[in-house]
């Protein structure tokens, strides 16, 4: 595993050609030492699923030398309704690398090898010149063949000479806390800046969101915390950076912060009135409530509403028999001007979302939902979660239409995938042409953990929201981000898109501040 470094890797699966998965390598070309001189380079191979019906998932097989394979991905499935998988990971790209799949099924049988192809070492540049090179080698331009569970058809390759997108210089892209309780931001160049201390951030168990709160067009921050903070939310108004105020709320009923108290909260304005509210999102004892409050106008008061009562909690329609957590998230996927709430939930048998119009329609479930259920199911092809799915949802307008789309993070065995439902309008969000499932995170993560937390935020100034994902534990210390979808989700900052803090054991959740 040594060599393996610095290409990566990503497959799309594209629910429009059902028969066929595609797979893409998109190879990074380390340059000299310019900076803007990364190619880019695209592989596509194409292959075809396995016909076996207790096919359960596919393994992807690299090594520097032919039928002599050194390392494994276990790509999962691609999603059974449809979507587009993109995986990246991080390879070699100075040696010819030879890749093959197998099928397993659900009992770990694997089947034989495709055939296989080879794409070609990157030829690196003339040096000294100071100019973008890279040219359009690479490629491996692979044969049709078949073999056992797999017809790999033929690999076509683009080349190109974009590299990742700059991030402008003051994003930040997530929080992180120490045992003093120091709350600090991430820099896009992984370093860390004090924002604000608060105790109940000692225990290490952040849990932050970002809005406009005050109407002043940047961003704030709502902090919740862990069982310690016996359901206290910290609400931190920020202004070029800077923390300006420091409010609290307390969610939950009395018995739920004694026993629990951990706390999920949102932000966003759920009125259209330009200031933003807070929906909270709690653990199994309240039972599928969430609690809002109201505006920093009103002092962050309980909001009263036909569905919410006087102290703001609100029951969500929830699957029969669930007994979970609720992730709230909000965002305007109808364009309207007014922010929908969107539940992500813990411990269901699929991957579950709520969506509720905004409060102009007393948070009726969103019309987009055509399903005739209150829910809507995001199959991302993960399997062998057997009731333990958990759903991390965000918001954020990745096509720059003027609509959020909904990127759903899940938990640990989600293999570090992503899904992006596109908004309300454009097929929201059944279309399974429109669910795209990006893979994300280092490929040793993706198997052993897998877990993500998504947000969105405009990295680059170009008015279009980009993705960053955070990770945990082995991951935790690091970021990574996406551009938007017309730049092809293609990594930002760094070739691979990972932004990463010198310390080892920090535990960074995304929550841009732009
Ligand atoms: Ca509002
Ligand atoms: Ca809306
Ligand atoms: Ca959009
Ligand atoms: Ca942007």
């Amino acid at each position: 595993m040594d060599n393996v470094s610095r290409r990566s890797f990503r497959i799309f699966c594209d629910g429009l050609f059902r028969t066929e998965c595609m797979l893409i390598a998109v190879a990074t070309a380390m340059l000299t030492s310019s900076m803007a001189s990364a190619a880019l380079r695209e592989y596509r191979v194409h292959f075809d699923p396995s016909p076996s019906p207790s096919a359960a998932g596919y393994i992807m097989h690299i090594g520097a030398d032919s039928a002599d394979y050194a390392v494994d991905f276990d790509l999962g499935s691609p999603p059974a309704g449809g979507g587009t998988i993109i995986y990246a990971m991080d390879l070699e790209d100075s040696v010819d690398l030879f890749v093959a799949m197998r099928a397993y099924n659900g009992v770990g049988d694997v089947s034989a090898l495709s055939n296989e192809i080879r794409v070609e070492a990157i030829i690196p540049p003339p040096t000294g010149g100071g100019d973008t090179g890279g040219g359009d080698t690479g490629g491996g331009d692979t044969g049709g063949g078949d073999t056992g569970g797999g017809d790999t058809g033929g690999g076509d390759t683009r080349g190109g000479d974009i590299g990742p997108t700059p991030m402008v210089a003051e994003v930040k892209l997530g929080v992180v806390s120490d045992v003093s309780g120091m709350i600090s931001t991430l820099g896009i160049d992984g370093g860390l800046a004090a924002m604000t201390m608060d105790s109940l951030a000692a225990a290490g168990d952040l849990r932050p969101t970002t809005c406009d709160l005050d109407g002043d067009g940047d961003r704030d921050m709502v902090v919740g915390f862990g069982k310690e903070s016996r359901g206290q939310i910290a609400i931190l108004l920020i202004e070029d950076g800077s923390v300006i105020s420091v409010q609290s709320v307390t969610a939950g009923t009395p018995g739920y912060r004694k026993r629990e108290g951990y706390t999920t909260p949102a932000c966003g304005d759920l009125d259209g009135d330009g200031l933003g509210e807070i929906v909270v999102g709690f653990g199994p004892r309240m039972r599928g409530a969430v609690q809002i409050f109201d505006d920093v106008a009103a002092g962050f008061a309980p909001l009263t509403t036909a569905r919410s009562d006087a102290e703001g909690f609100m029951q969500i329609p929830l699957p029969r028999k669930f007994y979970g957590k609720l992730y709230p998230a909000m965002g305007d996927i109808d364009g309207d001007g007014l922010d929908e709430l969107v539940i992500g939930m813990g411990r269901t048998r699929t991957g579950v979302l709520v969506v509720l119009d905004d409060a102009s329609t007393e948070f009726a479930v969103h019309p987009g939902n055509q399903t005739g259920d209150p829910w809507l199911t995001v199959d991302a092809g993960i399997s062998g979660l057997k009731g333990k799915n958990r759903t991390f949802p965000a918001l954020g307008d990745i096509d720059g239409d003027g609509r959020d789309e909904i990127a759903v993070s899940f938990g640990r065995g989600s293999h570090a995938r992503v899904a992006i439902l596109d908004d309300a309008v454009d097929g929201f969000p059944e279309t399974p042409g429109d669910l795209y499932v990006l893979a994300t995170g280092r490929a040793q993560y993706a198997e052993s953990d897998g877990a993500t937390r998504s947000a969105f935020g405009d990295f680059d100034g170009d008015g279009v929201e980009e993705l960053v994902i955070g990770f945990r534990r082995a991951g935790g210390h690091e970021v990574q981000a996406f551009d938007d979808i017309g730049n092809a989700l293609r990594p930002m900052q760094t070739e691979d898109g990972f932004v990463q803090t010198a310390n080892s054991s920090a535990h960074i959740m995304p929550a841009p501040t732009r």
